[in-house]
């Protein structure tokens, strides 16, 4: 199993790590001031070192109850950190939006992937994906984010998540996205209560029918909030935890804030992956 953009080819025959890169100024200088520019290419330099391919840049945050974001101003933030980084490293590119325009945009400068928690659902973002060429990721969710964690409920969480990824691969596969191009995420935390997170990480496997990648993003969730009492600083072990379990269960790409230790558990897992193939 592969993706593709132009010249560039990521082979996910190991999970790969996607490091996240927030651009969300909760602070307040926007991304394209000098200051910030460096910050977030220190980061990336660290992440790849680290072993990160692919750098996930996000500009809206899509917590539970965070507030929206213009596309002026998501634009402000993306586009020049995602030029700054193409010129700069030789790693594959993600861009975390929703909007058709940043969609465009961001390919335009250098981004490789799009990865959208709306699942390319806002208008026009099918169209803008199929024309970008690029790989994309559908995530689900129940809900929007404003509410989404507010009475989450299914019938049967797995068979939901199934569904809804046949149903959206068909769309983007009508709309001239190859089917191969396609990653599926389940979407943990959005829309879905502890019960329903942790049913779907112990089901994981579930979803390799689909034979396309697979990418998980648990990493500091509050699934582990709920479970542990920890605050987002002190789930670590449990995102590793998380990363392992989905990883061992067929997921090619993992999302994570912490991406040298998501890097060595999963580089446990193919050592031991290895040592099984040569024992039998
Ligand atoms: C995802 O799962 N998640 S943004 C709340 C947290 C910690 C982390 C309260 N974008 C995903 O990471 N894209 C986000 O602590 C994503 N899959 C994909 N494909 C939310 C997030 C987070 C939220």
């Amino acid at each position: 199993m592969q993706l593709y953009h132009k010249n560039k080819i990521l082979k996910l025959d190991r999970p790969q790590v996607m490091g996240i890169l927030n651009v969300t100024p909760d602070s307040f200088s926007d991304g394209g001031s000098f200051t910030q520019l460096d910050v977030a290419l220190k980061q990336v330099d660290q992440m790849l070192g680290h072993g990160a391919t692919i750098i996930d840049v996000g500009g809206e945050s899509t917590r539970p109850g965070a507030a929206k974001v213009e596309l002026s101003q998501e634009l402000d933030r993306v586009v020049p950190i995602i030029e700054a980084i193409a010129e700069r490293f030789d790693c594959w590119v993600s861009i975390d939006t929703s909007k058709a325009q940043v969609m465009t945009e961001a390919v335009a400068a250098g981004a490789n992937l799009i990865n959208d928690v709306r699942a390319l659902q806002l208008p026009g973002a099918l169209e803008a994906a199929a024309t970008a060429q690029v790989p994309v990721c559908l995530m689900h969710m129940q809900g929007q984010p404003q509410t989404m964690q507010q009475a989450p409920q299914y019938d049967n969480v797995l068979l939901e998540v199934t569904a809804f990824f046949e149903q959206q691969v068909d769309r983007c596969v009508n709309a001239g996205i190859k089917r191969e191009q396609i990653i599926l995420d389940p979407g943990f935390g959005f829309g879905k209560t502890m019960e329903h997170n942790f049913s779907l990480v112990k089901h994981f496997a579930h979803f390799k029918q689909f034979n396309l990648p697979l990418l998980a993003g648990l990493s500091r969730k509050s699934m582990f909030e709920h479970l542990l009492a920890r605050e987002v600083d002190e789930r670590l072990a449990a995102s590793l935890a998380g990363a392992l379990l989905c990883a061992q269960q067929g997921a090619q790409i993992i999302r994570v804030h912490d991406v040298k230790e998501t890097a060595d558990v999963l580089k446990v897992l193919e050592a031991t992956e290895q040592a099984t193939i040569k024992i039998l």
